[in-house]
């Protein structure tokens, strides 16, 4: 059962989609010739997202699926779900790997388990502190277009391409300023278990939870914190149950464009390049929607006079404190984490610093 509390009241159980959904990719397993029907070439394919209509994930997948039904002149029919009608994040990611659904916007903060190296985003203060720069090695970076990727698809995900939603925040019960304000804190936070680290680094208490739970969770004081871009955290009304929000910028939300690895290779040669093509495509489509959106946000939280939200800037000393706090989780990363010695963070860190002069 998921039950969002988007605006407050929006509460819904979508059990019947998922049915119908398995159902209908009931004879698919494995992603071998999955969405192919209707004679020969029409292409009907699953998208799943973990946002709603609005958020950036679901706008993204909507715009892709216009693309590609342009390009292909009506050959190929993306349908695009929203959060909430095929289960949990972590569900969704089960759904690609075994075909039921074809192409996915997929978090790392749910793989973790999973692929240990996809943990490197939840190290803060790793990526540049600017987002477009942050974009750049997302967009060219070695380390994960070809190193993490293959780590994916050993598990039968491929990701395509690496985005940011935006700069991530803290919105929390009481004022966060400095690590110590942390302490003992109840943090919500994704499913990968670094993030968890990264935040008992600080000396917090972290819950791993869904986002459809999270905000009767921080209502209920069941959490007293989270983070997030500023987009999802107004859209998402996190802000009406919460009394502060810190611009901390402690890292960039990253999400994976993935496509099931057999399905797409069994694509023909002109589908996959179409694919390939409309992802480089919207990188930059995707870099516009998640800088409008959280600035436009940014103005709802500071306008909501029914939901004051107090909003605190560090000051560059103050993240100073906290990176200091953060620098020994990648030794964590390095030493217990990484499978691979930690040369996938190593590279990383030299793609960042070539790219920031960090
Ligand atoms: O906090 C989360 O879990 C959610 N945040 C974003 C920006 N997208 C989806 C994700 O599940």
């Amino acid at each position: 059962m998921i039950i969002f509390n988007k605006k407050g009241l929006l509460s819904f159980i979508l059990l019947l989609s998922i049915g119908m959904v398995l159902a209908a990719c009931g004879g698919n397993e494995g992603g071998g010739d999955g969405g192919e029907s209707g004679g020969e070439g029409t292409q009907n394919w699953k998208f799943v997202t973990e946002e709603v209509e609005g958020q950036v994930q679901y706008e993204y997948a909507q715009e892709f699926a216009d693309r590609m039904n342009e390009k292909s002149d009506g050959q190929v029919n993306i349908e695009v779900y929203e959060y909430g009608g095929l289960g949990t994040e972590s569900d969704q990611v089960e759904q690609l790997q075994g075909g039921a659904v074809e192409m996915a916007v997929m978090s790392p903060g749910f793989t973790g388990n999973m692929v240990k190296e996809g943990q490197v985003f939840a190290l803060h203060f790793l990526f540049p502190d600017s987002v477009e720069k942050t974009q750049e090695v997302l967009n060219t970076s070695e380390a994960l277009n070809t190193d993490l990727v293959e780590k994916y698809k050993e598990h039968s995900i491929t990701p395509l391409s690496f985005w940011t939603e935006g700069a991530m925040q803290w919105t929390s019960s009481k004022k966060i300023e400095k690590p110590e304000d942390f302490q003992n804190f109840k943090m919500r936070t994704q499913t990968s278990p670094l993030i968890l680290e990264s935040y008992k680094a600080y000396g917090a208490q972290p819950t791993p939870m869904s986002w459809s739970e999270l905000y009767t969770a921080l209502d209920r004081g069941t959490v007293e914190g989270q983070e997030n871009p500023i987009f999802f955290i107004g859209d998402a009304s996190f802000h009406e149950v919460q009394d502060y929000m810190t611009i901390s910028n402690h890292n960039n939300y990253v999400a994976m464009t993935t496509v099931n690895s057999d399905w797409f290779e069994g694509l023909s040669e002109d589908l996959q390049n179409m694919v390939t093509e409309t992802t480089e495509e919207m990188q930059e489509w995707v870099f516009e929607e998640q800088k409008k959106q959280n600035e436009e946000y940014l103005e709802v939280i500071k306008n909501d006079e029914d939901n004051p939200t107090e909003i605190i800037e560090l000051t560059e000393e103050q993240r100073d404190q906290f990176r200091e706090k953060a620098m020994p989780v990648r030794d964590f990363y390095r030493e217990e984490v990484s499978t691979v010695d930690g040369e996938i963070l190593d590279k990383l860190e030299q793609e960042i610093k070539d790219i920031a002069g960090e």
